[in-house]
């Protein structure tokens, strides 16, 4: 199947997760295919945003437009889509107005019975993987394409919730009032999760990163109960299956964000290549905690971009040669430290830019 796609002309991102020292840091933005872009807003005028996600022609135009608004500043593609997807698989209805909103969530453990039992993943999510498949080939080499999922701990927390919040008081009453049934639950979204990041990497992801976005809502002995096990379980998982399937191995990153106090754990046992990281940690230290063990993804604070020029560069180099630690940019990936916001914030190609630029 590989060999039906293009050469790829540019591989820092790959060489970087690999732990590589590069010529440059390789740069890409979380949530870069989205609503700070105004051709963005102009495809979802027409579409709503779970049509976007089941139309591969359209999650395809998502994922190329920044790629072409900032053509040679981006070294990668992330495809358009959403971590809900996965809910949606399982069985559950989830709309999008204006945030995520499940009419349906699960109240108590008897709901969990609600579930489909066995998912069939390549059926419920194969639109995603021919998405996959479709940018792979559009992309002609210019950028690796990432693929990726929610962590079970995020999806667990929506799925309880039924959307955002900000207590985390419906998810957490399951981990305390209902351990057991609640790393039942976990474990089953985590093989989910295997099923469909071996999909995506089968359909022409070349890396794959696991977001778990609310990692930092935990106590540290409540991630390493709650979280790490089936973070743990998702590596491991996802390349066992790629070794019996004779499919090459590609990068793994994790998103564990806010989890800081857990970055050496993670670095030690997760078993993920990079590990993204949030801006309340200094670059220096988190490398400093994960030693030479894998690379590192992020770190400036979103809201930086609104700051203007002169806060955008100061804020820009001081993170640069916080990963830098020296001279060199072993195993690190420029981003931010998490998604890129909807407000229309300034300059994100002058962020890029002074990224790649570190080691002039
Ligand atoms: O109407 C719209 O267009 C909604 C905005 C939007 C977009 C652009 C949502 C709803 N999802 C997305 C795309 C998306 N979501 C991508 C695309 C690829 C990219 O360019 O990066 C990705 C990777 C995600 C992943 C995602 N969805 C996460 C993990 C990353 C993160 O930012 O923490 C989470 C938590 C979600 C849930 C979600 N989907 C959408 C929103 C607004 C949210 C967050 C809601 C909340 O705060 O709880």
């Amino acid at each position: 199947m590989t060999s039906a796609f293009p050469p790829l002309k540019n591989d820092l991102l790959l060489r970087a997760a690999r732990g590589e020292e590069t010529e440059r840091a390789p740069v890409w933005v979380m949530r870069q295919a989205g609503r700070y872009l105004p051709e963005f807003h102009e495809v979802r005028a027409h579409h709503s945003f779970f049509e976007v996600c089941r139309t591969p022609a359209l999650s395809m135009e998502l994922t190329l437009q920044p790629i072409r608004r900032y053509a040679g500043l981006i070294d990668a593609a992330i495809i358009f889509s959403d971590i809900l997807v996965v809910p949606q698989a399982m069985g559950m209805e989830v709309q999008m107005n204006p945030g995520p909103y499940f009419p349906d969530p699960l109240v108590t453990p008897a709901d969990v019975e609600k579930l489909t039992k066995h998912v069939d993943v390549d059926k419920e999510l194969g639109y995603v993987y021919e998405a996959i498949t479709i940018t792979r080939k559009a992309l002609d080499g210019q950028v690796p394409l990432i693929g990726f999922c929610g962590a079970p701990w995020t999806l667990f927390s929506y799925m309880i919730e039924g959307g955002g919040t900000k207590t985390f008081q419906k998810s957490k009453t399951w981990l305390f009032k209902y351990p057991e049934e609640s790393k039942a639950l976990l474990m089953r979204i985590a093989d989910v999760c295997v099923d469909f990041l071996v999909g995506q990497i089968k359909a022409g992801a070349q890396l794959v990163q696991v977001f778990d976005s609310w990692a930092g809502e935990l106590a540290p002995h409540d991630f390493e109960q709650f979280s790490l096990p089936y973070l743990k379980h998702i590596a491991t998982n996802v390349r066992s299956k790629l070794a019996a399937a004779q499919i090459p191995a590609v990068p793994m990153t994790l998103f564990p964000k806010g989890a800081n106090t857990a970055l050496a754990s993670l670095a030690e046992h997760a078993g993920y290549d990079v590990i993204g990281i949030d801006w309340c940690i200094e670059p220096s230290e988190a490398r400093r905690l994960v030693s030479d063990k894998v690379a590192l993804q992020g770190n400036m604070d979103p809201n930086v971009l609104y700051g203007g020029k002169d806060a955008i560069e100061r804020e820009a180099k001081r993170m640069c040669e916080g990963f830098k630690g020296g001279k060199s940019v072993k195993g690190w990936i420029a981003n931010l430290g998490h998604g890129i916001t909807p407000g229309r914030p300034g300059r994100p190609p002058l962020v890029l830019r002074m990224c790649a630029q570190i080691l002039d």
